[in-house]
């Protein structure tokens, strides 16, 4: 199937100037080229278009949104090429060790999904799902701390361990958790995705004061910083406020995790979903 710009702005309701001017300065064009035809865009490309106009929306410059809309695509293609893989031994392997309390079994196995299938796909189809049944095993009885903690601090271990780019780079990510906020993993996790990426990042870890995230916006001047809270109870906006206040704002300000309220967030912050998202938002800020 293969559509003409015309359709596809209607689809996206934006005029078909619009489209040409993607097209031409930011390389968002129609794909398919038959000889003697005008170039049409194929269905992946109109994704492309509405991944860009979303980021724009969200108030991402057009020549970023464009950037990160491509590269999604590539990440996509990667994420289904892994995303084969049968991970439900993985997942079975490692919550047999974790309700065991079984550390060496723990490391061994969560190492074991890391080295197989890269930080991401590890993180998103075997540790996440795992530590998502252990909270709501949690939830209901009320049990398992023990094993959450345990399995808590031998993925923090795994992913610590990912080697980091070479010391003397410049280090323009900063990573942190909310104020109070102690579910540092997700962060932990993105580090590590980022340091697999060989990008270096800044990580203050759980429950950083605001007071503290500025002075080390202050001292380090990170071109992307992202924010984590997965409590309700530790997403105060008056922490990004005071960030966006700064004379050296970054160019990125990313709140992640459920516990932000998105309506009473400050315009021009970010909202990545997933550890995919927030890779590209903040390498994004870097070019
Ligand atoms: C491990 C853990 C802990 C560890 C954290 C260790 C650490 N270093 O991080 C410890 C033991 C410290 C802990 C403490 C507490 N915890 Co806790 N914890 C968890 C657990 C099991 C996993 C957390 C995690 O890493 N989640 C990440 C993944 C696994 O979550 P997910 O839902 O799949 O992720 C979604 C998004 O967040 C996003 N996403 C996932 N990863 C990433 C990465 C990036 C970069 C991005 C952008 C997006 C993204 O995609 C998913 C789809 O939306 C969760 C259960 C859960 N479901 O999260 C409970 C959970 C978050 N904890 C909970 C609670 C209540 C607490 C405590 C208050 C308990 C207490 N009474 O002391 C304290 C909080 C203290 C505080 N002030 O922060 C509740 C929160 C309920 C709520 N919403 O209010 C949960 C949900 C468990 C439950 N069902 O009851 N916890």
């Amino acid at each position: 199937m293969s559509f003409s710009a015309g359709t596809v702005a209607r689809r996206l309701g934006v005029a078909v100037t619009t489209l040409r001017t993607w097209h031409q300065r930011y390389g968002m064009g129609p794909s398919l080229h038959e000889p003697g035809h005008h170039r049409r865009y194929t269905e992946q490309d109109i994704q492309r278009l509405e991944e860009m106009q979303r980021l724009i929306v969200e108030g991402v410059a057009p020549s970023e949104a464009a950037r990160w809309a491509r590269r999604r695509g590539d990440h996509a293609r990667l994420f289904e090429a892994t995303a084969g893989a049968d991970t439900s031994a993985a997942v079975r392997g490692l919550n047999r060790a974790a309700l065991r309390l079984d550390a060496p079994a723990v490391r061994q196995r969560v190492a074991e999904a890391v080295r197989e299938l890269g930080v991401v796909a590890a993180w998103d189809s075997v540790l996440r799902p795992v530590l998502a049944g252990i909270g709501e095993r949690h939830a209901a009885t009320g049990g398992l701390v023990e094993v959450e903690h345990l399995v808590s601090g031998c993925v923090s271990g795994v992913l610590g361990a990912v080697p980091r780019p070479s010391a003397g780079r410049p280090v323009r990510i900063l990573l942190a958790c909310a104020d109070d906020e102690q579910h540092s993993l997700p962060i932990e996790a993105l580090a590590a995705a980022l340091a697999a990426d060989g990008v270096p990042a800044r990580s203050l870890g759980a429950r950083v004061p605001p007071s503290a995230l500025r002075a080390a916006i202050r001292r380090t001047g990170p071109s992307a910083v992202l924010v984590w809270s997965h409590l309700r109870v530790t997403a105060a906006p008056e922490q990004l406020e005071a960030v966006l206040a700064e004379r050296n704002r970054p160019v990125v300000l990313a709140a992640a995790g459920p516990g932000w309220h998105r309506p009473s967030v400050p315009s021009g912050v970010v909202f990545p979903d997933s550890i995919t998202e927030a890779l590209m938002l903040l390498t994004s800020a870097l070019t």
